[in-house]
Parts: C-alpha cells; sequence; structure tokens
C-alpha cells in the first residue's frame, strides 16, 4: 500500500479533497478511529492541513492516517453561544480581509476584529478594498482616509475592481508563493477577484440582495486555490463577524499596534486604558494621536461576551 502526502484543499465535515504532492486529487476520510487532541471542533480535518494518506484501490478513497502538527490556524466559534470552534484554515502565511464600504457596508469594528485575531496568531494581514468602480465621491473620501490609518499601522492597503480588472496585478504579487486566507463579509467580492486572477477555473459568484445590500453566502465552505504564480488562495464563506476564541483580555492591548508601542508608558503596568489614571493610551489619545474608531474599537472588543469563554484546553 502506497502512502502519498498532501495538502487539504476542500473540507466538508469528515470527507475532504487532498491535493498531493504529485498534483492529483483525492478524495480522503480520517481513518476511523483518529482522534485530534487539544482543539474542540466542528472539523476535525481544516482547508490547509498537510496529511499522509493511504490510497484504498478498491474503494478508491484515501484514508488519512497523520494530520502535521499545524504551524498556525485561524479559528471562529461554530455559533455564538457554542464551545465547539471551527477551524477556518491551518497553515496560513498571510491573511486578507476584503473590505467594501456600500453593498455590503464593511464596519470598521468588523476589520478590528479580523487585525487583532491575526496579530494574536502572528499572521501578517493586508487590507483589499474592494469595488472601488462603484464609489461616489464622499466614499471615496472615507475611503482613502481608511487606507491613510491601516497603512499606517503597518497593514498594506490596496484598492481593487474585480468588474474592471483594477489593481489586480498588486493583489497578484501580493499572493505569489504564499497561502493567503482571504475573508470578509459575503457579496464583498472575494471570489469574483480570485476569478480574475486565476481565470483558468471560474468560481461561483452571487449577487447582492437589492433589498439589503448584503451577499446571499454563495461561497459555503473554504477553498484552497492553487495559483499559476506558486501561490494558494483559501476563498472563504462570508464571515458576519469574528468571534475571538481562545485569548485572554490583557492579550489585547498587544494586539494594536499604536497601543503596544505606547503601554509601557502608563503609570500602571497592568493598565487597562479604560479608566486609569496615568494612561498613555488615553493621553495620545485625546491629543488625537490614535484613532477614535480604533480606540472604540478596542473597548468593544474588551467588552464581548465571546471573551467569557474560557473552556479551552
Ligand atoms: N461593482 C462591482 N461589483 C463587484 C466587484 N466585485 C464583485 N462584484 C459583484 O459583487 C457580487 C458578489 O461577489 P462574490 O464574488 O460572489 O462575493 P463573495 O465575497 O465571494 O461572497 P460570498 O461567497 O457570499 O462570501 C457579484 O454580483 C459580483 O459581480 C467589483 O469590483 N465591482
Ligand atoms: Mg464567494
Ligand atoms: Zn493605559
Amino acid at each position: 500500500m502506497d502512502t502519498y502526502k498532501g495538502v487539504v484543499i476542500r473540507s466538508t465535515g469528515s470527507w475532504c479533497t487532498v491535493l498531493s504532492d504529485n498534483g492529483k486529487l483525492t478524495e480522503c476520510k480520517l481513518k476511523g478511529n483518529f482522534r485530534i487532541k487539544g482543539i474542540r471542533s466542528t472539523n476535525p480535518l481544516a482547508v490547509g492541513d498537510k496529511v499522509e494518506f493511504i490510497f484504498q484501490q478498491d474503494i478508491k478513497i484515501g484514508l488519512i492516517h497523520t494530520i502535521a502538527d499545524r504551524f498556525n490556524y485561524i479559528i471562529r466559534k461554530a455559533t455564538r453561544l457554542s464551545a465547539m470552534s471551527h477551524i477556518i484554515a491551518a497553515n496560513i502565511d498571510q491573511a486578507v480581509v476584503m473590505v467594501t464600504l456600500s453593498r455590503p457596508r464593511t464596519s470598521t469594528g468588523f476589520i478590528d476584529r479580523f487585525l487583532v485575531t491575526a496579530e494574536a496568531y502572528h499572521i501578517p494581514a493586508f487590507l483589499i478594498f474592494n469595488k472601488c468602480d462603484q464609489y461616489t465621491e464622499a466614499e471615496m473620501i472615507v475611503l482613502n482616509k481608511m487606507i491613510d490609518l491601516y497603512s499606517g499601522l503597518g497593514y498594506p492597503c490596496f484598492k481593487t475592481s474585480a468588474l474592471f480588472n483594477q489593481g489586480i496585478e498588486e493583489v497578484n504579487e501580493l499572493l505569489r508563493a504564499k497561502v493567503s486566507l482571504v475573508a470578509g463579509h459575503s457579496g464583498v467580492g472575494k471570489t469574483a477577484l480570485i476569478n480574475v486572477i486565476e481565470p483558468g477555473v471560474i468560481r461561483k459568484v452571487g449577487e447582492i440582495s437589492e433589498y439589503h445590500h448584503k451577499g446571499k453566502h454563495t461561497t459555503t465552505f473554504a477553498e484552497m486555490i492553487p495559483l499559476s504564480n506558486g501561490g494558494f488562495v483559501i476563498d472563504t464563506p462570508g464571515i458576519k463577524e469574528f468571534g475571538l476564541v481562545n485569548f485572554d483580555k490583557q492579550e489585547v492591548p498587544e494586539r494594536f499596534p499604536e497601543m503596544r508601542n505606547l503601554m509601557h508608558k502608563c503609570q500602571f503596568n497592568n493598565c487597562t486604558h479604560v479608566h486609569e489614571p496615568g494612561c498613555a493610551v488615553k493621553s495620545a489619545l485625546a491629543k488625537g494621536l490614535l484613532s477614535q474608531s480604533r480606540y472604540s474599537n478596542y473597548i468593544s472588543i474588551i467588552n464581548d461576551e465571546y471573551f467569557e469563554e474560557t473552556e479551552w484546553d
């Protein structure tokens, strides 16, 4: 019996598709008694997992017997109150959040939660502002302010239009030879952009509802797409909100680069930057040196009920 090595490019519950080192795709499942330690997850196998499997000639499927240790993964709660989590993807080099200002609207709260998550996992993060063809002048001003803010914090920003092929070359360069997770609300154009970058395999793109100006969850599970530039891009289903699983309130300021650089100047070393005297963060905020939206999102993150969850091994 031959053992093969590969990477999971699609995963739906217990079945998955593995791209082997020899370029072949094989439908695989986990060997019957396989147990995974550590994470209580609804999906034992995630897109991006490196696995080894034995191909069963008689039934033409692969049985996975080894999952390599993940060097990182992005996780969210299966549902808001659930004790289970869902691994969105594993072994990611960089994370891209795709943003649209309208149709659908992406809030800075969503963006900052995404960036905090990426910081927590030490994954470099980028922003792509898509649908630049459809904004009014007033919206373009807001967009440029957001770009100033986020690029100033060290998160490179890109402007694109998947519809009119704008900004595509830069994004193609960004994705070269890396495994990139692409996340964002339903309808922002994640799949549309991937279709433009890799026109060989056209994937289903959805409509925006006329009434809600939101997408309709066209992509229903994460999928890893090999690019001809040597990279892999992970298209994810539109995420409404990021549940921040598995971390401690006190760590949150460190996930904000602008706070990380100031915290050591606070009077108290356990300062939460909310009400304490001698807080360097609050004084920078009062002087207009920190962004009010980032600070408000920090407050909302530390007050978030998701932090109540503590049951992880
Ligand atoms: N005007 C404009 N429309 C776009 C652009 N990119 C995508 N769209 C449209 O937006 C709609 C949603 O695009 P999708 O690619 O399905 O969005 P998605 O982010 O993959 O959505 P989910 O799979 O539901 O998460 C489609 O009707 C696209 O044609 C763009 O740059 N400009
Ligand atoms: Mg999609
Ligand atoms: Zn402080």
